[in-house]
């Protein structure tokens, strides 16, 4: 009998999620789809190490809890909550072995990709994890030298090998492009609420990007007035 059984893999996309969209939502489980995934955790950092966030985190925490409820492939993971700040990823995926024997797929865009030498150890995420990457633009990936030097020692090219190592493999996945970030969709909410009126364009896009219960949540707390 054969008793090897596949290695369980958890897909995680971290984020700010100011706020959250389905331009993370659709590429991370088009990504999720092309490796075999069905559910992806969304992991909103407390404190991002990398930018300055206007909203509390417990706001942010409830969007997600949202547009999670609102699509079943979807599940918050909130660990980064109990860890100290800044939200440093090495740090969340050292957490993350103690408690899961699963093999790690962290999720980011190809913008993240580009700056990931600016990460904190960044040449320790690795040892953790696979990253896979989904796409952000309608060109092929252009990471800088430094990155371009590490992908050509890690990058790999076939889904299988995530099930084959633990950790140590950079994927990069063909998604859809989704030409939204939350700060186009800041930019609109705040536009919006300055000039008072609610222009049908502006409602469209919000309708097209945010996830129903996100949007409710945003109006009936007034966030991204100013
Ligand atoms: P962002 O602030 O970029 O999140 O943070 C992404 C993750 O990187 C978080 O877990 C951070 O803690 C971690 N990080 C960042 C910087 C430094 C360090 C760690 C460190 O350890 O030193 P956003 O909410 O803006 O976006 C979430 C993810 O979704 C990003 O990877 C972004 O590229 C991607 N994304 C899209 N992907 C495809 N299509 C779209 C997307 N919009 C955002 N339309």
């Amino acid at each position: 009998m054969n008793t090897h059984k596949r290695p369980s893999l958890t897909a995680i996309l971290g984020g700010t999620f100011n706020p959250p969209h389905q331009g993370h939502i659709n590429a991370a489980l088009s990504a999720a789809d092309k490796i075999g995934i069905e559910t992806v955790q969304l992991m909103p950092c407390k404190l991002p190490p990398h930018k300055q966030v206007s909203l509390s985190e417990a706001h942010r925490v409830n969007m997600i809890k949202l547009s999670c409820k609102q699509n079943s492939r979807l599940s918050p993971q909130l660990i980064e909550l109990s860890l100290p700040s800044p939200s440093y990823t090495v740090k969340t995926l050292r957490a993350l072995k103690q408690v899961t024997d699963d093999t790690i797929c962290f999720f980011i865009g190809a913008d993240s990709l580009y700056n990931l030498d600016q990460w904190y150890e960044w040449e320790q995420l690795l040892s953790y994890c696979h990253l896979i990457v989904m796409r952000r633009d309608n060109v092929d990936f252009t990471p800088g030298p430094t990155i371009e030097r590490w992908l050509e020692e890690n990058a790999i090219s076939n889904p299988d090998e995530l099930y084959t190592t633990p950790s140590g493999g950079v994927l990069l996945v063909d998604t859809p492009l989704f030409n939204v970030s939350s700060t186009d969709l800041r930019n609109i909410l705040s536009a919006r609420r300055h000039s008072n009126e609610d222009s049908g364009e502006s409602s469209q896009i919000l309708a097209q990007w945010l996830p129903e219960g996100v949007i409710e949540y945003i109006e009936a707390n007034q966030l991204y007035k100013s």
